[in-house]
Order: structure tokens, then sequence, then C-alpha cells
């Protein structure tokens, strides 16, 4: 029988405004991964940009979803966790990564909880403290600035850092567990914006960064840690899968500049699928 790679995709559902799962699920499947989802919880929209959004929590469904999976045996070929409904999910999530863990599940944390600065409405400071545990448990994550100083208990310093703060940074995350820290958000020059990666296996440090578009893109960290692990899981190593998801999360953003789209229903990555499939010799 040939083999099919499958990913589990742990993030909420928000049920207008691409991100998370509406972003992740379409673009690891274009990847050719069969893709199961853990929804985290429910919102009628995102948190930013539109009023009034309903939440609902499924911590509570966590364990019966993945309790019955344990009894089918599934494997995994990658576990992926994104925004989570709850304080307690940091555990039940690294309980779920323990349990169905094997030698070739490749586990990545995507720590969403803030962005400039900022917390995301309902993470809490203790929230944040718990996404550190949880990053402890990953092979590779893919914080923002914001999120990486949270995680470290540090000063958030903006987005104007120098390479040896960059890769202190880098090799601190990776001190915490992962093999592998992808930093998003990196500028080292006015009109540039990238991401960092570091292979703690390697010792190599890499840069790549696209022309920046100005203003503030919603989803793109999920349309970015997704192309991320759609290249990974086609057999591209670090580099190269940090240049395609900043390649394509540039694509997407200046698709929907150009198409003058709103903004609050997050970047319109479906137009740029054909160069993501193309880039990853699926087309
Ligand atoms: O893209 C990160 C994200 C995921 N899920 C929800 C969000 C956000 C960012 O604001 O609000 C519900």
């Amino acid at each position: 029988m040939n083999k099919q790679k499958r990913a589990i995709a742990i993030h909420d559902i928000s049920c207008i405004g691409r991100c998370s799962l509406t972003v992740a699920l379409p673009i690891l499947s274009a990847a050719g991964i069969d893709t199961g989802v853990l929804p985290t919880s429910i919102l009628s929209t995102h948190t930013g940009g539109f009023e009034g959004f309903t939440f609902r929590d499924l911590t509570e469904d966590l364990v019966p979803i993945t309790d019955h999976w344990k009894t089918l045996n599934l494997k995994f070929d990658a576990l992926y966790s994104g925004f989570l409904g709850s304080f307690e999910q940091i555990d039940l999530v690294a309980k779920i990564f323990d349990d169905f863990k094997t030698p070739d599940t490749l586990i990545m944390v995507d720590p969403v909880m803030a962005d400039n600065g900022v917390l995301y409405k309902i993470y809490s400071p203790e929230m944040a403290r718990g996404m550190a545990k949880l990053c402890s448990k990953a092979d590779v994550i893919v914080p923002n600035l914001t999120e990486a100083a949270f995680i470290l208990d540090e000063p958030y310093k903006g987005e104007s850092l120098t390479r040896e703060e960059v890769e202190s940074i880098l090799r601190k995350l990776s001190n915490l567990g992962p093999n592998q820290v992808v930093l998003t958000g990196i500028s080292f020059s006015e009109g540039r914006l990238g991401a960092a990666a570091y292979d703690k296996n390697t010792g190599k440090m890499y840069y790549y960064d696209c022309e920046r578009i100005e203003g503030y893109f919603h989803g793109t960290g999920d349309v970015f840690g997704s192309a991320l692990l759609g290249g990974m899981l086609n057999g591209m190593a670090l580099e190269r899968a940090t240049k395609l998801a900043v390649d394509y999360t540039h694509k997407c953003i200046s698709l929907t500049v150009e198409a003058d789209l709103e903004k609050r229903y997050g970047v319109c990555f479906e137009r740029a699928l054909p160069y993501y499939l193309e880039q990853l010799g699926l087309k």
C-alpha cells in the first residue's frame, strides 16, 4: 500500500475571517497532506476586526476525540498546533503530543497568542507562560517576535533588532527544547520583512526576507506556519521551506493589496496556491 502523509491541525475554527483552521486545512491539503482537524474552539469571526464575536471553548471535547483516535491506533506524520481555546488545553495538547508522537512524527507548535507587543483578546499572561511548556515538546516552533518575548518572559523590544539579538532569541528558544526555530517578523532594513531560522543540530542560522508591504494582515502567521509545514512534509530542508513560506506569504499579501480586498477577511491565500504548488513541484 502506498503511504499517504497525514497531519492533524490543532487550531480554532474562526467561521469568518481567514485564519487558523480555515487557512491551515486548505494549504496543507493543497500540499498533498491528508489533514485532519482537532478544533480547539469555535468563534463566529476571528478576534481582530469584527465586533461582538461569539466564542465556544471545546476543551471538553479534546480528550473524547483523541481517546477515540487512540482506539483506532491512528498514526500521524505531523501534529501542528496553533490558537488554543483555554489554559487547560496547553496540558491537554502536550499530552496529545506524547500520546501520538512516533519517531517519524513532526511536532510543530505555533504559539499563537500575540502580535505587535500585545496579547490577543481571550489570552492571559498565564497562558503565555504555559505556551513555553508546549513549545518545549515541539520539534519546530514558529513564534513571531512578540510571542518569543512572552515565551522567554522578556520585554518586547519592537521589530528593529540586531542580528546578534535575533540569534540570541533563536538560541534561547531552542534551549527550551525544539531543534528548529523559525522566528517571523524579522526586519534588518527598512522596507524588508522576513524570517530567521535556526537549526540546533547543525548550529546554522538562516535569514530570508522580501519587500515589506505596509499594513497589518490578519492570519498571515497561520499562512506562514501552514506553508512551512507543507514544505517540510514534502521533504524540503528548513532553509528552503522557510524561504518558500516567506515568499508565499508575501505573494498572498501582495495579491490582497492589488485586488484591494477588505483586510479583516484575511489574505486571499487561495489565489497564490498555484505558485505554492509550483514551488513544491506538485504542479
Ligand atoms: O491568526 C491567529 C488567530 C487565530 N485564531 C483567532 C484569532 C487569531 C488572531 O487574532 O483571533 C480566533
